[in-house]
């Protein structure tokens, strides 16, 4: 039997992905608005004891740039009201743009409101804020994840705010600027101990390089990029758009493999490795896996990224 897309999202069954990212986030979305946000101004604190977020690049900010102007001219009162819309998926129209924004033009955003809310430009978290015990037990339990659980959580909360796009039926996302590719001369070549496979080789040098026009072409027609929670992006139209504009500047350091032929000629893969975002660069190493199906081409029919449970999950390549 010829595989399926369903059939290659279970290759690897015993790949142990961070369950505890989307468990934390069932329990932070039962919270209030008003406890989300103070919720994530408390983690956000208490991360930056240990890590350091990145200044986002203009590129990412120019789009958000009318809003926050927008947002910089209220009263106190009415930017609290816009912070808690975002956060309840309110129908405004500050949410439906924001629901436009790729995922690092969010950030940006939120960024730029936490550093005016320090300065006293944007309404604070009232002093003295109490969470709620649920939201405390939340907290506690995202202090004792790992850095790159912690900042996955984070990433999706605000990924996950704004009006709801499916409800929107003329959705024109804003894309940014696309990254120029890494001049040859400056590439870096990886080694993946056990794996000498080239398109999963060019797959890691091609995404370190932002050379996603090249990147797409080791894909098959149909191929379909399942990223970490997510549901797998079909088509490489849909999979080259995702590459352009959620993954610039991304490090991939895969370190380990194995390979084993699959039926109907078709070959599975599975890498492991540290995964740096450029948010946080390499203060935070993200343990992934690649999970790959190629076809009989040595095409990509199928990549799923996952983050893993834990350090121990790097060294299990088991079928
Ligand atoms: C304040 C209080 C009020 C509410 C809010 C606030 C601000 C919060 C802020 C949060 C900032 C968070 C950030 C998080 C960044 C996380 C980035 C991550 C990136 C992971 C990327 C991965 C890539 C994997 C992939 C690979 C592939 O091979 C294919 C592509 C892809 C405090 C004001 C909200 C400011 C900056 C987790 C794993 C490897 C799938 C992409
Ligand atoms: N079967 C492993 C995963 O989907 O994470
Ligand atoms: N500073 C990370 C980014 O703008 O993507
Ligand atoms: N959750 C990681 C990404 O999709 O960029």
């Amino acid at each position: 039997m010829p595989f399926t897309l369903n059939s290659a999202r279970n290759i690897f069954p015993n790949t142990l992905s961070a369950n505890a990212v989307p468990a934390l986030i069932t329990r932070f979305n039962q919270l209030s608005a008003e406890d989300q946000l103070a919720w994530i101004w408390f983690a956000y604190l208490e991360m930056g004891k240990t890590i350091t977020v990145a200044a986002p690049g203009a590129a990412n900010m120019q789009f958000a740039e009318p809003t926050l102007d927008e947002i910089k001219q209220m009263s106190f009162q009415e930017q609290s009201q816009v912070m808690c819309d975002l956060a309840n998926h309110a129908d405004t129209p500050i949410c439906r743009t924001y629901a436009t924004w790729t995922p690092n033009i969010k950030l940006g955003f939120w960024y730029r409101l936490g550093e005016w809310m320090e300065q006293g430009i944007v309404a604070p978290i009232p002093e003295g804020y109490k969470l709620s015990a649920n939201a405390n037990a939340v907290l506690q339990t995202l202090i004792g994840l790992d850095s790159g659980q912690q900042i996955t959580v984070l990433r999706n909360t605000v990924v996950d705010m704004g009006f709801d796009t499916s409800k929107m039926n003329n959705l024109t996302r804003v894309s940014e600027p696309v990254v120029p590719p890494t001049e040859m001369s400056k590439r870096t070549k990886v080694a993946i101990a056990g794996v000498t496979n080239p398109t999963v080789l060019s797959y890691m040098n091609l995404l370190n390089a932002n050379d996603f026009d090249e990147l797409i072409k080791l894909f098959a027609v149909d191929g379909a990029l399942q990223p970490p929670f997510e549901r797998p992006i079909v088509g490489k139209d849909a999979v080259l758009k995702f590459l352009k504009e959620e993954c610039p500047n991304l490090k991939l350091a895969p370190e380990r493999g194995v390979s084993e032929p699959a039926e109907d000629g078709y070959t599975q893969l599975k890498v492991t490795g540290k995964v740096q975002t450029p948010w946080f660069g390499a203060g935070v190493g993200m343990n992934m896996s690649w999970r790959f199906l190629l076809n009989s081409e040595n095409k990509i029919f199928f990549v799923a990224i996952d983050l893993l449970a834990s350090p121990k999950e790097l060294l299990n390549l088991a079928r």
